[in-house]
Protein backbone atom coordinates (compact mmCIF):
# COMPACT_ATOMS: atom_id res chain seq x y z
CA UNK A 1 0.00 0.00 0.00
CA UNK A 2 1.25 3.38 -0.91
CA UNK A 3 1.25 6.45 1.06
CA UNK A 4 0.55 9.99 0.16
CA UNK A 5 1.59 12.76 2.66
CA UNK A 6 0.71 16.51 1.36
CA UNK A 7 1.95 18.73 4.04
CA UNK A 8 0.46 21.49 3.86
CA UNK A 9 -1.78 21.53 1.14
CA UNK A 10 -1.76 24.81 -0.21
CA UNK A 11 -4.07 26.99 -1.53
CA UNK A 12 -6.41 27.27 1.58
CA UNK A 13 -5.84 28.94 4.89
CA UNK A 14 -4.16 27.64 7.00
CA UNK A 15 -2.41 24.47 8.12
CA UNK A 16 -3.53 21.07 7.06
CA UNK A 17 -2.38 17.97 6.43
CA UNK A 18 -3.96 15.16 4.31
CA UNK A 19 -2.54 11.37 4.50
CA UNK A 20 -4.19 9.18 2.12
CA UNK A 21 -3.48 5.50 1.68
CA UNK A 22 -3.32 3.90 -1.68
CA UNK A 23 -3.87 0.95 -2.51
CA UNK A 24 -4.04 -0.57 -6.32
CA UNK A 25 -4.40 3.40 -7.10
CA UNK A 26 -7.61 3.82 -5.02
CA UNK A 27 -7.68 5.84 -1.62
CA UNK A 28 -8.32 3.25 0.93
CA UNK A 29 -8.63 5.55 3.54
CA UNK A 30 -7.55 9.08 4.74
CA UNK A 31 -6.76 11.12 7.40
CA UNK A 32 -6.57 14.91 7.86
CA UNK A 33 -4.60 16.83 10.49
CA UNK A 34 -4.97 20.56 11.65
CA UNK A 35 -1.17 20.81 12.87
CA UNK A 36 -0.94 23.50 14.83
CA UNK A 37 -2.40 24.66 18.34
CA UNK A 38 -3.81 28.61 18.49
CA UNK A 39 -4.81 28.84 22.21
CA UNK A 40 -7.49 31.34 20.75
CA UNK A 41 -10.32 31.22 23.33
CA UNK A 42 -7.65 31.73 26.23
CA UNK A 43 -7.58 34.92 25.17
CA UNK A 44 -11.45 36.02 26.06
CA UNK A 45 -11.45 34.44 29.65
CA UNK A 46 -11.85 36.82 32.35
CA UNK A 47 -12.84 39.66 30.08
CA UNK A 48 -15.29 41.91 29.41
CA UNK A 49 -18.03 39.70 27.18
CA UNK A 50 -18.37 42.69 24.96
CA UNK A 51 -14.51 42.24 23.60
CA UNK A 52 -15.84 38.85 22.16
CA UNK A 53 -17.08 40.90 19.48
CA UNK A 54 -13.58 42.35 18.55
CA UNK A 55 -11.27 39.33 19.48
CA UNK A 56 -13.29 36.36 17.53
CA UNK A 57 -12.92 38.31 14.46
CA UNK A 58 -9.05 37.78 15.04
CA UNK A 59 -9.76 34.17 14.70
CA UNK A 60 -9.32 34.35 11.09
CA UNK A 61 -8.58 36.91 8.26
CA UNK A 62 -11.00 35.46 5.74
CA UNK A 63 -13.78 35.35 7.47
CA UNK A 64 -14.13 37.82 10.42
CA UNK A 65 -17.27 38.76 9.68
CA UNK A 66 -19.19 36.09 10.03
CA UNK A 67 -17.26 35.58 13.74
CA UNK A 68 -18.22 39.46 14.56
CA UNK A 69 -22.03 38.36 13.69
CA UNK A 70 -21.72 34.79 15.86
CA UNK A 71 -20.30 36.99 18.47
CA UNK A 72 -23.19 39.60 18.44
CA UNK A 73 -25.81 37.06 18.61
CA UNK A 74 -24.29 34.95 21.21
CA UNK A 75 -23.65 38.47 23.41
CA UNK A 76 -27.67 39.88 22.34
CA UNK A 77 -28.83 36.49 23.52
CA UNK A 78 -26.87 36.64 26.99
CA UNK A 79 -27.90 40.36 27.50
CA UNK A 80 -31.03 39.49 27.07
CA UNK A 81 -31.86 41.76 24.11
CA UNK A 82 -32.03 39.04 21.30
CA UNK A 83 -35.78 40.10 20.35
CA UNK A 84 -35.08 43.55 20.51
CA UNK A 85 -32.71 44.28 17.87
CA UNK A 86 -34.32 47.44 15.72
CA UNK A 87 -35.21 46.89 12.48
CA UNK A 88 -32.43 48.88 10.64
CA UNK A 89 -29.73 46.91 12.95
CA UNK A 90 -30.89 43.37 11.74
CA UNK A 91 -30.66 44.66 8.07
CA UNK A 92 -27.40 46.45 8.08
CA UNK A 93 -25.65 43.25 9.74
CA UNK A 94 -27.44 41.33 6.87
CA UNK A 95 -25.67 43.47 4.46
CA UNK A 96 -22.51 43.78 5.87
CA UNK A 97 -22.31 39.56 6.37
CA UNK A 98 -24.00 39.30 2.93
CA UNK A 99 -21.27 41.32 1.25
CA UNK A 100 -18.38 39.66 2.82
CA UNK A 101 -20.03 36.31 2.27
CA UNK A 102 -19.90 37.07 -1.63
CA UNK A 103 -15.95 38.62 -1.26
CA UNK A 104 -15.55 35.02 0.10
CA UNK A 105 -17.31 32.90 -2.37
CA UNK A 106 -15.21 34.99 -5.45
CA UNK A 107 -12.11 34.09 -3.27
CA UNK A 108 -12.65 30.23 -2.82
CA UNK A 109 -13.50 29.54 -6.53
CA UNK A 110 -11.29 31.65 -8.75
CA UNK A 111 -8.17 32.60 -6.22
CA UNK A 112 -8.19 29.23 -4.22
CA UNK A 113 -9.71 26.60 -6.57
CA UNK A 114 -9.74 27.78 -10.10
CA UNK A 115 -5.95 26.76 -10.99
CA UNK A 116 -7.13 22.83 -10.27
CA UNK A 117 -8.90 23.26 -13.19
CA UNK A 118 -7.55 26.46 -15.35
CA UNK A 119 -4.13 26.30 -17.01
CA UNK A 120 -2.87 30.10 -16.50
CA UNK A 121 0.30 29.33 -18.47
CA UNK A 122 -2.17 29.41 -21.47
CA UNK A 123 -1.59 33.37 -21.22
CA UNK A 124 2.26 32.96 -22.37
CA UNK A 125 0.30 32.32 -26.21
CA UNK A 126 -2.24 35.30 -25.64
CA UNK A 127 -2.11 37.12 -28.36
CA UNK A 128 -4.33 40.30 -27.84
CA UNK A 129 -4.35 43.32 -26.89
CA UNK A 130 -5.36 43.40 -23.28
CA UNK A 131 -3.46 45.22 -21.15
CA UNK A 132 -3.14 43.22 -17.96
CA UNK A 133 -3.19 40.09 -19.98
CA UNK A 134 -0.22 41.58 -21.70
CA UNK A 135 1.96 42.02 -18.34
CA UNK A 136 0.48 38.48 -16.66
CA UNK A 137 2.20 37.19 -20.24
CA UNK A 138 5.04 39.18 -19.90
CA UNK A 139 5.07 37.67 -16.23
CA UNK A 140 4.90 34.38 -17.42
CA UNK A 141 7.43 34.17 -20.37
CA UNK A 142 10.02 35.81 -17.77
CA UNK A 143 9.45 32.21 -16.38
CA UNK A 144 8.14 33.54 -13.09
CA UNK A 145 5.09 31.12 -12.83
CA UNK A 146 5.46 31.25 -9.10
CA UNK A 147 2.15 32.47 -7.71
CA UNK A 148 0.22 30.30 -10.71
CA UNK A 149 2.21 26.89 -10.31
CA UNK A 150 0.14 23.86 -9.11
CA UNK A 151 1.99 21.51 -7.70
CA UNK A 152 -0.09 18.63 -8.69
CA UNK A 153 -1.58 18.58 -12.63
CA UNK A 154 -1.91 17.45 -15.65
CA UNK A 155 -5.31 16.94 -16.04
CA UNK A 156 -6.36 20.37 -17.82
CA UNK A 157 -9.19 19.97 -19.94
CA UNK A 158 -10.48 23.42 -20.88
CA UNK A 159 -9.39 24.87 -24.06
CA UNK A 160 -6.82 27.47 -24.64
CA UNK A 161 -9.28 29.95 -25.31
CA UNK A 162 -11.48 29.04 -22.68
CA UNK A 163 -8.07 29.13 -20.29
CA UNK A 164 -7.34 32.85 -21.04
CA UNK A 165 -10.90 33.83 -20.47
CA UNK A 166 -10.92 31.96 -16.93
CA UNK A 167 -7.38 33.72 -16.53
CA UNK A 168 -8.82 37.07 -17.11
CA UNK A 169 -11.61 36.33 -14.42
CA UNK A 170 -8.69 35.13 -12.24
CA UNK A 171 -7.58 38.41 -12.52
CA UNK A 172 -11.20 40.15 -12.39
CA UNK A 173 -12.14 38.94 -9.84
CA UNK A 174 -9.50 40.54 -6.91
CA UNK A 175 -11.67 43.69 -8.15
CA UNK A 176 -15.06 41.94 -7.82
CA UNK A 177 -13.05 41.21 -4.02
CA UNK A 178 -12.09 44.73 -3.64
CA UNK A 179 -15.84 45.77 -4.65
CA UNK A 180 -17.64 43.53 -2.46
CA UNK A 181 -15.28 44.44 0.84
CA UNK A 182 -15.78 47.96 -0.05
CA UNK A 183 -19.87 47.42 0.37
CA UNK A 184 -19.35 45.85 3.49
CA UNK A 185 -17.15 48.57 5.22
CA UNK A 186 -19.60 51.12 4.32
CA UNK A 187 -21.71 49.86 7.18
CA UNK A 188 -18.79 48.04 8.95
CA UNK A 189 -16.83 51.07 9.10
CA UNK A 190 -13.36 48.73 8.32
CA UNK A 191 -12.54 45.35 6.49
CA UNK A 192 -11.50 42.57 7.44
CA UNK A 193 -12.18 43.26 11.03
CA UNK A 194 -15.64 45.18 10.85
CA UNK A 195 -16.53 47.96 14.03
CA UNK A 196 -19.84 47.77 13.15
CA UNK A 197 -21.33 45.24 14.19
CA UNK A 198 -22.00 44.92 17.95
CA UNK A 199 -24.30 43.41 20.60
CA UNK A 200 -27.58 45.67 20.41
CA UNK A 201 -27.46 46.57 16.60
CA UNK A 202 -24.73 48.27 14.40
CA UNK A 203 -23.03 51.28 15.50
CA UNK A 204 -23.20 52.50 11.29
CA UNK A 205 -26.47 55.14 10.90
CA UNK A 206 -28.15 54.34 7.40
CA UNK A 207 -28.03 57.73 5.17
CA UNK A 208 -29.19 57.74 1.80
CA UNK A 209 -25.73 58.71 0.73
CA UNK A 210 -24.29 55.21 2.17
CA UNK A 211 -27.30 53.15 0.61
CA UNK A 212 -26.11 54.63 -2.63
CA UNK A 213 -22.97 53.84 -2.34
CA UNK A 214 -23.33 50.26 -1.41
CA UNK A 215 -25.80 49.85 -4.53
CA UNK A 216 -24.09 50.78 -7.16
CA UNK A 217 -21.37 47.90 -5.56
CA UNK A 218 -23.89 45.25 -5.55
CA UNK A 219 -25.18 45.93 -8.56
CA UNK A 220 -21.84 45.65 -10.02
CA UNK A 221 -21.51 42.18 -7.64
CA UNK A 222 -24.67 41.11 -9.09
CA UNK A 223 -23.42 41.41 -12.74
CA UNK A 224 -20.11 39.62 -12.14
CA UNK A 225 -22.04 36.64 -10.33
CA UNK A 226 -24.65 36.47 -13.09
CA UNK A 227 -22.64 37.19 -16.00
CA UNK A 228 -19.24 35.48 -14.97
CA UNK A 229 -19.09 33.50 -12.04
CA UNK A 230 -22.19 31.69 -12.20
CA UNK A 231 -21.45 30.43 -15.85
CA UNK A 232 -17.64 29.44 -15.20
CA UNK A 233 -18.46 27.31 -12.19
CA UNK A 234 -20.65 26.18 -15.21
CA UNK A 235 -18.06 25.79 -17.54
CA UNK A 236 -15.77 23.90 -15.58
CA UNK A 237 -18.56 21.99 -14.45
CA UNK A 238 -19.16 20.56 -17.82
CA UNK A 239 -15.56 20.13 -18.57
CA UNK A 240 -15.09 18.30 -15.79
CA UNK A 241 -18.16 16.36 -15.31
CA UNK A 242 -16.35 12.94 -13.47
CA UNK A 243 -15.70 15.73 -10.60
CA UNK A 244 -19.66 16.20 -10.03
CA UNK A 245 -19.72 12.46 -9.18
CA UNK A 246 -16.59 11.97 -6.67
CA UNK A 247 -15.62 13.81 -3.35
CA UNK A 248 -19.28 13.63 -1.93
CA UNK A 249 -18.07 12.18 2.00
CA UNK A 250 -20.39 12.01 4.12
CA UNK A 251 -23.59 13.04 2.70
CA UNK A 252 -25.71 14.48 4.98
CA UNK A 253 -25.06 18.32 5.47
CA UNK A 254 -26.09 20.60 8.56
CA UNK A 255 -26.88 24.70 8.20
CA UNK A 256 -27.45 26.14 10.92
CA UNK A 257 -29.44 29.35 8.56
CA UNK A 258 -28.51 32.64 8.13
CA UNK A 259 -29.39 36.10 7.34
CA UNK A 260 -32.42 37.47 9.76
CA UNK A 261 -36.15 37.69 8.01
CA UNK A 262 -37.15 38.86 11.58
CA UNK A 263 -35.92 39.27 15.10
CA UNK A 264 -38.92 39.66 17.75
CA UNK A 265 -37.80 35.84 17.74
CA UNK A 266 -35.59 35.46 20.18
CA UNK A 267 -34.91 31.53 19.62
CA UNK A 268 -32.36 31.75 16.48
CA UNK A 269 -33.18 28.10 16.06
CA UNK A 270 -36.97 28.91 15.65
CA UNK A 271 -36.22 32.32 13.92
CA UNK A 272 -37.08 33.21 9.78
CA UNK A 273 -33.55 33.38 8.12
CA UNK A 274 -32.79 33.80 4.16
CA UNK A 275 -31.44 30.39 4.06
CA UNK A 276 -32.85 27.74 6.24
CA UNK A 277 -31.37 25.28 9.00
CA UNK A 278 -31.39 21.75 9.19
CA UNK A 279 -29.82 18.82 8.31
CA UNK A 280 -30.15 17.12 4.08
CA UNK A 281 -29.45 13.62 3.71
CA UNK A 282 -28.75 11.94 0.28
CA UNK A 283 -32.23 11.26 -0.42
CA UNK A 284 -32.85 15.18 0.14
CA UNK A 285 -34.92 14.95 3.10
CA UNK A 286 -34.95 17.84 5.50
CA UNK A 287 -34.23 16.87 9.14
CA UNK A 288 -35.19 19.80 12.23
CA UNK A 289 -32.03 21.33 13.56
CA UNK A 290 -31.35 20.35 17.19
CA UNK A 291 -28.67 22.01 19.07
CA UNK A 292 -29.08 19.77 21.98
CA UNK A 293 -27.74 17.18 19.76
CA UNK A 294 -24.40 18.79 18.83
CA UNK A 295 -21.09 17.47 20.69
CA UNK A 296 -17.55 17.38 19.95
CA UNK A 297 -15.61 14.21 20.50
CA UNK A 298 -11.80 14.15 21.05
CA UNK A 299 -10.84 10.33 20.82
CA UNK A 300 -8.52 11.36 17.58
CA UNK A 301 -7.44 14.80 18.71
CA UNK A 302 -4.76 15.57 20.69
CA UNK A 303 -6.80 16.69 23.98
CA UNK A 304 -7.58 14.77 27.37
CA UNK A 305 -10.87 12.86 27.21
CA UNK A 306 -12.96 14.65 29.33
CA UNK A 307 -13.08 17.77 26.46
CA UNK A 308 -15.86 15.68 24.58
CA UNK A 309 -19.02 17.61 25.06
CA UNK A 310 -21.49 20.06 24.30
CA UNK A 311 -20.39 23.73 23.61
CA UNK A 312 -21.92 24.95 26.34
CA UNK A 313 -19.28 22.45 28.94
CA UNK A 314 -16.58 22.67 26.37
CA UNK A 315 -13.38 21.78 28.06
CA UNK A 316 -10.21 22.25 26.05
CA UNK A 317 -6.92 19.97 27.78
CA UNK A 318 -4.13 19.94 25.40
CA UNK A 319 -2.24 16.30 25.20
CA UNK A 320 0.56 16.96 22.31
CA UNK A 321 1.57 13.08 23.21
CA UNK A 322 -2.02 11.67 23.25
CA UNK A 323 -1.55 7.88 21.90
CA UNK A 324 -3.16 7.27 18.45
CA UNK A 325 -4.46 10.87 18.31
CA UNK A 326 -3.63 12.72 15.14
CA UNK A 327 -4.98 16.47 14.68
CA UNK A 328 -5.55 19.77 16.60
CA UNK A 329 -8.74 19.53 15.72
CA UNK A 330 -11.95 18.40 16.96
CA UNK A 331 -14.77 16.02 15.75
CA UNK A 332 -18.27 18.01 16.37
CA UNK A 333 -20.74 15.29 15.35
CA UNK A 334 -24.92 15.67 15.24
CA UNK A 335 -26.55 12.86 17.06
CA UNK A 336 -23.17 11.26 16.97
CA UNK A 337 -23.17 11.77 12.93
CA UNK A 338 -20.84 13.06 10.75
CA UNK A 339 -22.33 16.41 8.97
CA UNK A 340 -20.98 18.18 6.11
CA UNK A 341 -21.32 22.16 6.43
CA UNK A 342 -20.48 24.86 3.70
CA UNK A 343 -23.10 26.52 1.51
CA UNK A 344 -23.96 22.64 0.17
CA UNK A 345 -25.38 22.48 3.45
CA UNK A 346 -27.26 26.12 3.39
CA UNK A 347 -28.44 25.98 -0.03
CA UNK A 348 -30.01 22.10 -0.21
CA UNK A 349 -32.00 22.79 3.60
CA UNK A 350 -33.43 26.44 1.87
CA UNK A 351 -33.60 24.23 -1.33
CA UNK A 352 -35.21 21.23 0.06
CA UNK A 353 -36.98 23.21 2.39
CA UNK A 354 -38.98 24.41 -0.27
CA UNK A 355 -38.20 27.85 -1.01
CA UNK A 356 -39.33 28.69 -4.68
CA UNK A 357 -36.32 31.21 -5.46
CA UNK A 358 -33.65 28.78 -4.77
CA UNK A 359 -35.47 25.74 -6.08
CA UNK A 360 -35.84 27.51 -9.77
CA UNK A 361 -31.95 28.60 -8.67
CA UNK A 362 -30.95 25.21 -8.50
CA UNK A 363 -32.76 23.19 -10.64
CA UNK A 364 -32.14 26.10 -13.25
CA UNK A 365 -28.45 25.26 -13.30
CA UNK A 366 -28.78 21.72 -13.04
CA UNK A 367 -31.06 21.65 -16.41
CA UNK A 368 -28.26 23.18 -18.06
CA UNK A 369 -25.32 21.81 -16.75
CA UNK A 370 -27.73 18.11 -17.00
CA UNK A 371 -27.58 16.55 -13.78
CA UNK A 372 -30.09 15.42 -11.23
CA UNK A 373 -29.78 17.17 -8.00
CA UNK A 374 -27.95 14.56 -6.47
CA UNK A 375 -24.76 15.75 -8.26
CA UNK A 376 -24.79 18.73 -5.68
CA UNK A 377 -23.43 15.75 -3.34
CA UNK A 378 -19.55 16.14 -4.89
CA UNK A 379 -16.37 18.17 -5.50
CA UNK A 380 -17.66 20.36 -8.20
CA UNK A 381 -21.29 20.57 -6.48
CA UNK A 382 -19.95 22.58 -3.84
CA UNK A 383 -18.37 25.03 -6.29
CA UNK A 384 -21.62 25.51 -8.01
CA UNK A 385 -23.50 25.45 -4.27
CA UNK A 386 -21.34 28.88 -3.78
CA UNK A 387 -21.80 30.34 -6.94
CA UNK A 388 -26.19 30.13 -6.30
CA UNK A 389 -25.07 30.63 -2.60
CA UNK A 390 -23.82 33.98 -3.98
CA UNK A 391 -26.17 34.64 -6.52
CA UNK A 392 -29.23 34.36 -3.89
CA UNK A 393 -27.50 36.44 -1.13
CA UNK A 394 -27.10 39.31 -3.78
CA UNK A 395 -30.28 38.84 -5.57
CA UNK A 396 -32.04 39.26 -1.84
CA UNK A 397 -30.13 42.88 -0.66
CA UNK A 398 -31.56 45.53 -3.18
CA UNK A 399 -34.89 44.57 -1.07
CA UNK A 400 -33.03 45.20 2.05
CA UNK A 401 -31.40 48.25 1.12
CA UNK A 402 -34.77 49.97 0.44
CA UNK A 403 -36.49 48.58 3.56
CA UNK A 404 -33.59 50.61 5.35
CA UNK A 405 -35.27 53.91 7.42
CA UNK A 406 -32.36 56.28 6.90
CA UNK A 407 -31.69 58.22 9.74
CA UNK A 408 -33.25 55.72 12.24
CA UNK A 409 -31.52 53.90 14.81
CA UNK A 410 -29.80 50.88 14.55
CA UNK A 411 -28.58 50.11 17.53
CA UNK A 412 -29.79 49.38 21.72
CA UNK A 413 -28.41 50.21 24.07
CA UNK A 414 -27.93 47.16 27.51
CA UNK A 415 -26.27 46.80 30.95
CA UNK A 416 -23.71 43.59 30.55
CA UNK A 417 -25.20 41.53 33.06
CA UNK A 418 -23.54 39.74 36.73
CA UNK A 419 -24.31 36.26 35.24
CA UNK A 420 -25.69 34.44 32.11
CA UNK A 421 -25.28 32.25 29.25
CA UNK A 422 -25.89 32.67 25.26
CA UNK A 423 -25.51 31.04 21.75
CA UNK A 424 -25.18 32.64 18.70
CA UNK A 425 -25.63 30.37 15.49
CA UNK A 426 -24.78 31.53 12.00
CA UNK A 427 -23.27 30.80 9.17
CA UNK A 428 -19.66 31.47 7.72
CA UNK A 429 -19.02 31.38 4.35
CA UNK A 430 -17.75 27.87 4.82
CA UNK A 431 -20.84 26.81 6.39
CA UNK A 432 -22.41 26.73 9.77
CA UNK A 433 -20.67 28.79 13.06
CA UNK A 434 -21.69 28.82 16.68
CA UNK A 435 -20.53 30.69 19.67
CA UNK A 436 -21.58 30.16 22.98
CA UNK A 437 -20.87 32.09 26.59
CA UNK A 438 -20.96 31.42 29.94
CA UNK A 439 -21.02 35.10 31.89
CA UNK A 440 -19.92 35.08 35.58
CA UNK A 441 -19.30 38.41 37.63
CA UNK A 442 -19.95 40.26 34.33
CA UNK A 443 -16.93 38.65 32.61
CA UNK A 444 -16.64 35.82 30.67
CA UNK A 445 -16.24 32.39 32.61
CA UNK A 446 -16.19 30.56 29.14
CA UNK A 447 -15.66 31.19 25.99
CA UNK A 448 -16.37 28.58 23.10
CA UNK A 449 -16.63 28.67 19.41
CA UNK A 450 -17.47 25.45 16.90
CA UNK A 451 -16.53 26.33 13.44
CA UNK A 452 -17.09 25.45 10.29
CA UNK A 453 -14.10 24.03 9.16
CA UNK A 454 -13.57 21.84 12.77
CA UNK A 455 -16.69 20.05 11.56
CA UNK A 456 -15.40 19.47 7.89
CA UNK A 457 -11.96 18.91 8.17
CA UNK A 458 -12.17 16.69 11.67
CA UNK A 459 -10.48 13.85 12.08
CA UNK A 460 -12.49 10.25 13.35
CA UNK A 461 -14.30 10.04 16.27
CA UNK A 462 -15.04 8.14 19.07
CA UNK A 463 -16.85 5.86 17.21
CA UNK A 464 -13.80 5.95 14.53
CA UNK A 465 -16.31 7.38 12.11
CA UNK A 466 -14.02 9.61 9.98
CA UNK A 467 -14.78 12.91 9.26
CA UNK A 468 -16.01 14.93 6.26
CA UNK A 469 -13.18 15.28 4.17
CA UNK A 470 -11.74 11.80 5.22
CA UNK A 471 -14.72 10.34 3.57
CA UNK A 472 -14.59 12.84 0.56
CA UNK A 473 -11.13 11.19 -0.25
CA UNK A 474 -12.18 7.52 0.51
CA UNK A 475 -12.71 5.40 -2.80
CA UNK A 476 -11.30 7.54 -5.02
CA UNK A 477 -9.13 6.74 -7.88
CA UNK A 478 -5.60 8.06 -8.01
CA UNK A 479 -4.52 7.96 -12.01
CA UNK A 480 -0.83 8.87 -10.98
CA UNK A 481 0.65 8.55 -7.25
CA UNK A 482 3.45 11.32 -7.66
CA UNK A 483 0.78 14.00 -8.99
CA UNK A 484 -2.68 13.49 -6.96
CA UNK A 485 -4.43 16.19 -8.06
CA UNK A 486 -7.58 14.43 -7.38
CA UNK A 487 -6.68 14.74 -3.78
CA UNK A 488 -6.18 18.55 -3.90
CA UNK A 489 -9.77 19.13 -5.88
CA UNK A 490 -11.63 17.22 -3.81
CA UNK A 491 -10.17 18.94 -0.40
CA UNK A 492 -10.05 22.62 -1.82
CA UNK A 493 -13.28 22.15 -2.97
CA UNK A 494 -14.25 22.46 1.73
CA UNK A 495 -12.48 25.74 1.04
CA UNK A 496 -10.92 24.89 4.59
CA UNK A 497 -9.77 27.20 7.19
CA UNK A 498 -7.28 26.07 9.96
CA UNK A 499 -7.27 29.02 11.45
CA UNK A 500 -10.26 28.88 12.20
CA UNK A 501 -10.54 25.11 12.92
CA UNK A 502 -8.20 24.99 15.59
CA UNK A 503 -8.59 28.31 17.10
CA UNK A 504 -9.27 26.50 20.46
CA UNK A 505 -8.63 27.28 23.92
CA UNK A 506 -6.06 26.44 26.00
CA UNK A 507 -6.65 26.44 29.85
CA UNK A 508 -4.34 29.02 31.38
CA UNK A 509 -0.41 27.97 31.82
CA UNK A 510 -0.87 24.47 30.21
CA UNK A 511 2.39 23.25 28.51
CA UNK A 512 2.26 22.30 24.83
CA UNK A 513 4.98 21.07 23.73
CA UNK A 514 7.82 23.48 25.08
CA UNK A 515 5.35 25.89 24.66
CA UNK A 516 3.89 27.82 27.66
CA UNK A 517 0.76 29.08 27.40
CA UNK A 518 -0.87 31.52 29.40
NI1 LIG B 1 -11.16 31.15 8.68
FE1 LIG B 1 -14.20 30.52 8.84
C1 LIG B 1 -15.48 30.68 7.57
C2 LIG B 1 -15.41 30.48 10.21
S1 LIG B 1 -14.02 28.36 8.57
S2 LIG B 1 -12.68 30.98 7.31
O1 LIG B 1 -16.14 30.83 6.72
O2 LIG B 1 -16.16 30.52 11.04
O3 LIG B 1 -13.81 27.26 9.80
MG1 LIG C 1 -14.13 25.37 20.22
Amino acid sequence: MGQIIIDPLTRIEGHLKIEAMVEYGVVKEARSTGTLFRGFEIILRGRDPRDAQRITQRICGVCPTSHSTAAALNLDSAFGIAAKIPGNGRILRNLILGAAHIADHILHFYHLSALDYVDIAALGKYEGKDPTLNSVKDFITRGELGPFITRYNDDFRLSQEANVELAARYLKAFEMRRKAQEAAAIFGGKLPHNIGIVPGGVTAIATVDKIASFLWRLNELRDFIDNVYLPDVIKVAKAYPDYLEIGAGCKRTLSYGVYELETTEADLVRRKRLFKNGLVSESLELEPLDISKIREEVRNSWYAEECAGKPTEGKTIPTPHKEGAYSWIKSPRSDGRVCEVGSLARVLATYVGGDPRMRELVDGALKVIGVSAKALFSTLGRHLARALGAKFIADSMPAWLLELKPGEPAYIDYEVPEESEGMGITEAARGALGHWIKIKDRKIALYQCVVPTTWNASPRDDHEQPGPIEQALAGIKIKDEKNPVEIGRIVRSFDPCLACAVHLLSPKGTEIGRVQVC
